[in-house]
């Protein structure tokens, strides 16, 4: 006897309207959305995806974009042009930006120019969290060859930054291996061993985050013998040190976009999650790989510190 189940598992919440509309940018392609809550706004760092006919990414610049309700968002235009990292060859792609020492820290990956080939991470900063920003550096934070084991070209993608309650700041990255490291005070210099710390079917787009005495490792992950799109999953840990338990799945699978990239932030008295879909269309323009919508939901947990099942919706 086959009886028809619910589609939502037991135990778990149904899904909850978004907080806002979805696609949160509507005039132009977004993607891998990183929010920062800088008191009484939330500032969302995106990608800017500009495919065209045959082409996977073409990604030149950041955008930032703030609200204060989560549902009426401020266009604050691009913050920096991959060409502003004077190393960079091409690829403005995933980034964070984290405050300290009452300055902004732009973390992102790139396409190193030929003396480094392969992706890299720069580490740019700014006065004002809707910038301009300018290379911190003068050349890559991360690099191919420096991790432990820096198997392909675009494994140094996907920055995620984390300041502990003893105010180091942690780095997290990577595609298929993922690495974490300290960063110095300077925040410009990594301090010390980088660690592998890859979860199970980890593909790529890291976001650290704490909540209560737990700490989250969230990702993109990929189960390569189902053929299947991205989805989120994550593991946790007592301490950024690990040791990282795999907690599972959090969404489903990504809808048309076959990435996802998660970041998550609470603002006010909410947790909420950012995703990317390839729903939006613009004109004759349809969304693709390499045009991407970004999106929001609200983000819940269970008593015991799990996160509870997200539904990527449209609206
Ligand atoms: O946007 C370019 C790449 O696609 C990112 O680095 C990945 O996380 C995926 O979203």
């Amino acid at each position: 006897l086959m009886v028809a189940l619910p589609s939502v598992t037991l135990g778990q919440s149904a899904p909850s309207p978004a907080p806002g509309a979805n696609p949160i940018v509507r005039d132009r392609f977004t993607a891998d959305p990183a929010p920062l809550v800088i008191g009484d706004r939330l500032y969302l760092y995106v990608g800017h995806d500009e495919a065209g006919p045959g082409e996977m990414f073409n990604m030149r610049d950041w955008r930032v974009y703030s609200t204060t309700d989560m549902k009426t968002w401020t266009d604050h235009g691009a913050i920096m042009h991959v060409h502003d990292f004077k190393w960079a060859k091409k690829d403005a792609w995933a980034a964070q930006a984290i405050a300290k020492h009452g300055k902004y820290w732009f973390y992102a990956a790139v396409e190193h120019d030929d003396t480094h080939p392969g992706k890299a991470i720069g580490v740019a900063v700014s006065d004002s969290p809707t910038g301009p920003f300018v290379d911190a550096k003068g050349s890559a934070l991360i690099t191919n060859g420096m991790t432990p084991k820096g198997d392909h070209s675009w494994e140094d993608i996907d920055p995620t930054v984390f300041t502990d309650d003893d105010g180091t700041t942690w780095i997290a990255w990577g595609n298929r291996q993922a690495y974490i490291a300290r960063l110095k005070p300077n925040m410009i210099e990594i301090d010390g061993d980088i660690t592998e710390i890859t979860p199970p079917h980890f593909e790529e787009g890291p976001w650290l985050h704490k909540r209560g005495d737990l700490y989250y490792l969230t990702y993109a992950s990929l189960d390569r013998s189902t053929h299947e799109n991205e989805r989120v999953s994550y593991a946790t840990a007592p301490s950024i040190r690990g040791p990282w338990t795999y907690r599972g799945e959090l969404t489903g699978s990504a809808r048309n976009s076959f990435t996802i990239h998660p970041g998550i932030a609470q603002f006010r008295s909410n947790w909420y999650l950012f995703l990317h879909h390839a729903g939006l269309r613009i004109g004759d323009r349809e969304g693709a790989l390499g045009r991407r919508a970004v999106t929001v939901e609200y983000l819940r947990y269970n008593p015991d510190g799990t996160m509870k099942p997200v539904v990527q919706t449209d609206a």
